[in-house]
C-alpha cells in the first residue's frame, strides 16, 4: 500500500450504519451483494483528478487556499509524477477502483507542442506502472480544451481553423493516452464550444465544425482500434454563455442530425442538469430513454447559487432517484460514478478530501440499497404499469400499433362514453418513497 501523502490515514473500512467513526463507511460495503452484483460492480466509483489532486481552492475572488504536499517539487515533471503517486494512494485508501483525468491535469504543457506531447507520454508511462501495481483502472480520459487562452473563442468550434486543428491534434494525443492506459471511455466536454454573442458568430458553421471535429475522432478511434465508449457531457453554459451541448435532449438531436448517434453515449452530470433548469433525474431519464446513458459525473449544485459549485453528493433523495434509473437500465456498462466534485475553498486539510469521498460513496451506496428495494417491491412499476394499461387494448392499442387513422379514432370517440381520468396519486407515491428512505 502506498503511504507517503496520506500518512495519518489507514484504508477506509466499512463499519456499518451505527459506527460513529468519521473515517469509516456506514453503507458502502464493496463486496456486499445487491441483487446479482456487488456494490463495487454497481457503483463503479471514480476519483476526478482535476478536482481532488489539482484543486487549489482558487475562486474568481481569491487566490489558492489549499496547499498539497504533492505539489512541492520544483521540476514540473517531478511534480506531475508525485501528484500521480498521491492520486493512487488516495484511490487505494478509499478503495476506489477508477480515476478520470484531463490531459493537462496529469502532465504540464511544455514550451512547444511537441514538448507537451512528450510530457504527456512520460506521465502516461508513470500512470501505467501505478495502475499495474495497484489494480486501479482508468474510467475515462479527456482533453482540456478550455484552459489554454487560444481556446478562448472555442476549440472545435473556434472561428480560426488553425486553432481547431490544434485542438484536434490535442484530442488525438488524449485518445492515445486513454487507449494506452486501457481507459474504458473517452469524454468530450465542450466548455468553450458555444458562443458569447451572436453578433460575431455563424452558429450553423460552428455546429458543422463540431460535427466534423467529432467525426475526426470517431474515424481515428476506429483506425487505432480504441474500444472504449465515446461520451459527450452536456452542460448549458459556463464558461461559454451558450454551449452547443446544452442538455441531454439537445445533444441527442445534434448527434442524430450529424450522423454521430451510433458512436456516442452521454455522461450526465448532476450540477449541469440543474444549471440547464432540469433535475438530475430528468437528464438521466432522457439519456436512458434514448438508450444513451453511458456514465455519470456524480456531484450536486446549490440551488440557491446559479453556478457550477461541483459539491460532493450528499442528498439521499437524489442518489435514490438516480440509482432507480441506473438499475432499471441494468447499470452503466463501461461507465461509472465519477466524483466530479471539489472540496470547498475553506476545506483546507488533506483529510477533507477523504471525508468528501466517504460522504459521496455512502450517499450513493444508500441510494443503491433504497432503489433496489423499491424496484424489488415493484411499488412504482406496478403503479406505472397500471397507469398506462389503457394502451394494452382497444383504441390505445390500435393507435400505438399504427392501426387506426384519425377518422377511425374519431368514429371510436363518437361511440364511446366520456373519458374518465384517474388520479396520478403523486402525494401517495412521494410518501411511499419517503417511507423507503427512512
Ligand atoms: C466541467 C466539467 C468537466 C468535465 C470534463 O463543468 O464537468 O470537468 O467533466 O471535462
Ligand atoms: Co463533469
Amino acid at each position: 500500500m502506498l503511504n507517503k501523502f496520506f500518512k495519518d490515514i489507514n484504508q477506509i473500512q466499512f463499519e456499518g450504519k451505527n459506527s460513529k467513526n468519521p473515517l469509516a463507511f456506514k453503507y458502502y460495503d464493496k463486496d456486499q451483494k445487491v441483487g446479482d452484483k456487488t456494490m463495487a460492480e454497481h457503483l463503479r466509483f471514480s476519483v476526478a483528478f482535476w478536482h481532488s489532486l489539482m484543486g487549489s481552492g482558487r475562486d474568481i475572488f481569491g487566490d489558492p487556499s489549499i496547499k498539497r504536499a504533492w505539489h512541492n517539487a520544483k521540476d514540473p515533471i517531478d511534480k506531475a509524477k508525485e501528484t500521480m503517486d498521491a492520486a493512487f494512494e488516495l484511490l487505494q485508501k478509499l478503495g476506489v477502483d477508477y480515476y478520470c483525468f484531463h490531459d493537462r491535469d496529469i502532465a504540464p504543457e511544455g514550451e512547444t507542442y511537441l514538448q507537451t506531447v512528450n510530457n504527456l507520454k512520460t506521465i502516461v508511462e508513470h500512470a501505467k506502472e501505478l495502475q499495474k501495481s495497484t489494480g486501479v483502472k482508468l474510467l475515462w480520459g479527456t482533453a482540456n480544451l478550455f484552459g489554454n487562452p487560444i481556446y478562448s473563442q472555442g476549440a472545435g468550434t473556434s472561428p480560426n481553423a488553425h486553432v481547431m486543428a490544434f485542438a484536434a491534434a490535442q484530442v488525438k494525443n488524449a485518445i492515445d493516452a486513454t487507449k494506452e492506459l486501457g481507459g474504458e471511455n473517452y469524454v468530450f466536454w465542450g466548455g468553450r464550444e458555444g458562443y458569447e454573442t451572436l453578433l460575431n458568430t455563424d452558429l450553423k458553421h460552428e455546429q458543422e465544425q463540431m460535427a466534423k471535429f467529432l467525426h475526426l475522432a470517431v474515424d481515428y478511434k476506429k483506425e487505432i482500434g480504441f474500444t472504449g465508449q465515446f461520451l459527450i457531457e452536456p452542460k448549458p453554459a459556463e464558461p461559454s454563455k451558450h454551449q452547443y451541448d446544452f442538455d441531454a435532449a439537445t445533444t441527442l438531436y445534434f448527434l442524430k442530425e450529424y450522423n454521430l448517434i451510433d458512436y456516442f453515449k452521454l455522461n450526465i452530470e448532476a450540477n449541469h442538469a440543474t444549471l440547464a433548469g432540469h433535475s438530475f433525474e430528468h437528464e438521466l431519464a432522457v439519456a436512458s430513454a434514448a438508450g444513451k446513458l453511458g456514465s455519470v459525473d456524480a456531484n450536486r449544485g446549490d440551488l440557491l447559487l446559479g453556478w457550477d459549485t461541483d459539491q460532493f453528493p450528499t442528498d439521499i433523495y437524489q442518489t435514490t432517484m438516480a440509482m432507480m434509473i441506473i438499475l432499471k437500465q441494468n447499470g452503466l456498462g463501461s461507465g461509472g460514478l465519477n466524483f466530479d466534485a471539489k472540496v470547498r475553498r475553506s476545506s483546507t486539510d488533506t483529510i477533507d478530501l477523504i471525508h468528501a469521498h466517504i460522504g459521496g460513496m455512502d450517499a450513493f451506496a444508500r441510494g443503491l440499497l433504497i432503489a433496489h428495494k423499491i424496484i424489488e417491491d415493484k411499488v412504482l412499476s406496478d403503479f406505472i404499469e397500471k397507469r398506462y394499461s389503457s394502451f394494452n387494448s382497444e383504441i390505445g392499442k390500435k393507435i400505438m400499433s399504427g392501426k387506426a387513422d384519425l377518422r377511425e379514432v374519431e368514429k371510436w370517440v363518437s361511440q364511446a362514453e366520456k373519458p374518465i381520468l384517474e388520479s396520478g396519486r403523486q402525494e401517495m407515491l412521494e410518501n411511499i418513497i419517503n417511507s423507503y428512505i427512512c
